[in-house]
């Protein structure tokens, strides 16, 4: 069979992913788009382990909510990479062009961030979610205990969650952000300065600068929150 018709194989699912070894990136792009059926169900396992920790952080809100006498989940956002950010990735890393290597290698592209009011909030929802049987923590970062120079807080946790589709049972990997409403609120306007093209040297030196004040002062209202609401619900 020529290398066409193998790749019209593969667009068709005819062909199994593991015939996609190392291609270089004409084929990889000839073979995937995100309308090809081996695109659409790598995707699909990615947005379903989505729907499964999200729902896992909803029911410890729930429930948490209840043994601690309020919510503490502010509110949750997900997200799957496109097709055209992975193989950006897979390329400013230089790992090998497959289905397998992505799959293997590229473990933010089901992604989900909880937002919690309290930092407190933030290491209880991470420890109850580690203890759950079907969860497997392969990376945690702890960015909240050990801020970035830059000031970025946050807690990561790179998990395997299992999927079940008619295909049977498949450990997919999910990066989890846990982080509160002023580290966010951080994070989310430090984000738009670094993709800010528009700005010369000298004025992204001063607004980093002004950012890191702001990062230390968004720690410091973290604590003094947290020491407030200890004191007006001391059993949390
Ligand atoms: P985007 O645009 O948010 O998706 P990796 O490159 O993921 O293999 P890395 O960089 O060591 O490895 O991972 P890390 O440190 O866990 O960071 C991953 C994600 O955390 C980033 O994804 C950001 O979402 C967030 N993050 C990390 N550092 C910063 C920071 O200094 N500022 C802000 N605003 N966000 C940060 P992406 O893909 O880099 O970016």
């Amino acid at each position: 069979m020529t290398e066409f018709e193998n790749i019209q194989q593969f667009r068709q699912g005819i062909i199994p992913a593991d015939w996609m070894q190392n291609m270089n990136l004409d084929d990889f792009l000839g073979a995937m788009d995100e309308q090809t059926l081996p695109a659409r169900q790598m995707l699909a396992n990615y947005q379903c382990a989505v729907y499964e920790v999200e729902t896992k952080f909803k029911v410890l809100n729930e429930r948490l909510g209840i043994k601690y006498d309020g919510n503490p989940i502010e509110s949750i956002k997900t997200r799957v990479k496109s097709l055209e950010s992975i193989i950006l990735k897979v390329q400013r890393k230089k790992l090998p062009l497959s289905i397998e290597s992505i799959e293997e290698n590229i473990r933010d592209i089901a992604g989900i961030r909880v937002i919690c009011s309290f930092e407190e909030d933030v290491f209880r929802i991470a420890r109850y979610f580690l203890e759950q049987d079907d969860i497997t923590l392969i990376e945690k970062k702890d960015y909240i205990n050990n801020p970035k120079p830059n000031g970025y807080r946050s807690l990561h946790l790179i998990v395997q969650v299992p999927i079940f589709t008619e295909l049977g049972k498949k450990q997919v990997y999910v990066e989890v952000q846990l982080r509160t409403i002023a580290m966010d609120f951080w994070a989310s306007l430090e984000h738009k300065l670094r993709y800010k093209k528009t700005l010369t040297a000298e004025q992204l030196e001063a607004l980093s600068k002004e950012l890191a004040i702001c990062a230390d002062e968004c720690a410091d209202l973290d604590r003094r929150m947290e020491y407030v609401r200890s004191e007006i619900v001391p059993e949390n």
